[in-house]
């Protein structure tokens, strides 16, 4: 039946994400909480033929509410996620702050639904995008050759960090094109025609925590403790899909034509993959869409029983609001 849903963070990228997913895919609403910072509130959102009021985030803004989307960071989620459990909402949330918590369940719908039901905080995490997308490639051959390790290097959009990044990647395009200033404040450096081999802060193992992202979340994820990841995160200048090239290592010799074979009747991701045809997934065929693209799938020539493949996908949606919605489904 119909659910009381509210957004928290309902004017950013990912919030404005959320709504367009809700929209599109009719979930039954009852009624629509639109919350954000003081900053934001005051601001009328479109939907479904009604202008919404977007309201001040308060601790008493989940009266009533069934599920809340948290799309606000992760300050606003340790803050604010309890105080919407308590009002009875089941809280999902987009930020890191919960994914690692024993308590709280990481699901993406087409891997694991059924630890949905082990929401014992009301809180349940939605998984980083780049961890989403790269398990969206590897889930369908995990089940069947028994995954043991990802070696991986991430080709990520500026969307991941919020409009301001594709703010920053615009300004400089244009600034280069018309002899202008660049502005560089989301990023070290300039991102337009170049890449930084940096995707959040570097911890002391000189891998950063977005890397680092791809180890834990995969682990828990897939339930595989042991799971060997070693991962580097490059920020590129793509406006909205992430891709991810990968080797992936089996238990089990695997075999490019099951490989692509499993990828035709799986939920959510397809292949595209044909390299006699010059046919290969980039960013922009993923971009706005739902599903994943996996293609480039080859033996490895360094390690037994691996498979080398590149994923896209498309970061704002299911690396982020898409899949939060369908785990609204879920429930
Ligand atoms: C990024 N995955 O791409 C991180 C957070 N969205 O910046």
């Amino acid at each position: 039946e119909a659910k009381h849903i509210a957004i928290v963070g309902a004017t950013g990228a990912v919030g404005e994400e959320m709504l367009a997913c809700l929209d599109q895919r009719n979930f039954p609403i009852s009624e629509l909480t639109l919350l954000a910072s003081a900053r934001s509130a005051g601001k009328t959102i479109p939907f479904q033929g009604k202008d919404i009021i977007v309201k001040e985030l308060t601790h008493d803004s989940f009266e009533g509410v069934d599920i809340a989307l948290f799309a606000a960071g992760g300050d606003t989620s340790l803050e604010y996620a309890p105080s919407a459990a308590k009002a009875g909402a089941i809280v999902i949330d987009n930020s890191s702050a919960y994914r690692m918590d024993d308590e709280v369940p990481l699901i993406v719908p087409e891997i694991n639904p059924e630890a949905a039901k082990e929401a014992k905080k009301g809180i349940i995490a939605n998984p980083n995008c780049t961890t989403i997308i790269s398990l969206m490639a590897l889930f369908p051959l995990h089940k069947k050759y028994g995954l043991k390790a990802i070696i991986a290097s991430s080709y990520q959009a500026v969307s991941g960090s919020g409009a301001q990044g594709i703010a920053e990647l615009k300004q400089q395009c244009e600034a280069l094109a018309n002899g202008g200033e660049i502005v560089s404040e989301v990023y070290p450096t300039q991102i337009a025609f170049n890449v930084i081999p940096q995707v959040d802060v570097f911890q002391p193992d000189n891998y950063t925590k977005e890397e680092l992202k791809m180890l834990n979340e995969s682990r828990k994820i897939l339930g595989v403790p042991e799971l060997k990841v070693t991962c580097t995160c490059v920020r590129v200048p793509v406006y909205r899909s992430h891709a991810v090239s990968i080797t992936a290592v089996f238990e089990n010799k695997p075999s490019v034509e099951d490989a692509r074979a499993v990828y035709a009747n799986y939920p959510g991701v397809d292949s595209k993959d044909d390299p006699s045809q010059n046919l290969f997934p980039t960013p922009l065929d993923t971009t706005l869409k739902d599903d994943c693209l996996v293609g480039r799938i080859r033996e490895d020539k360094v390690i037994d029983n691996a498979l080398a493949l590149w994923v896209v996908g498309d970061q704002v949606r299911k690396g982020a609001a898409l899949n939060a919605v369908q785990i609204a489904e879920i429930l």
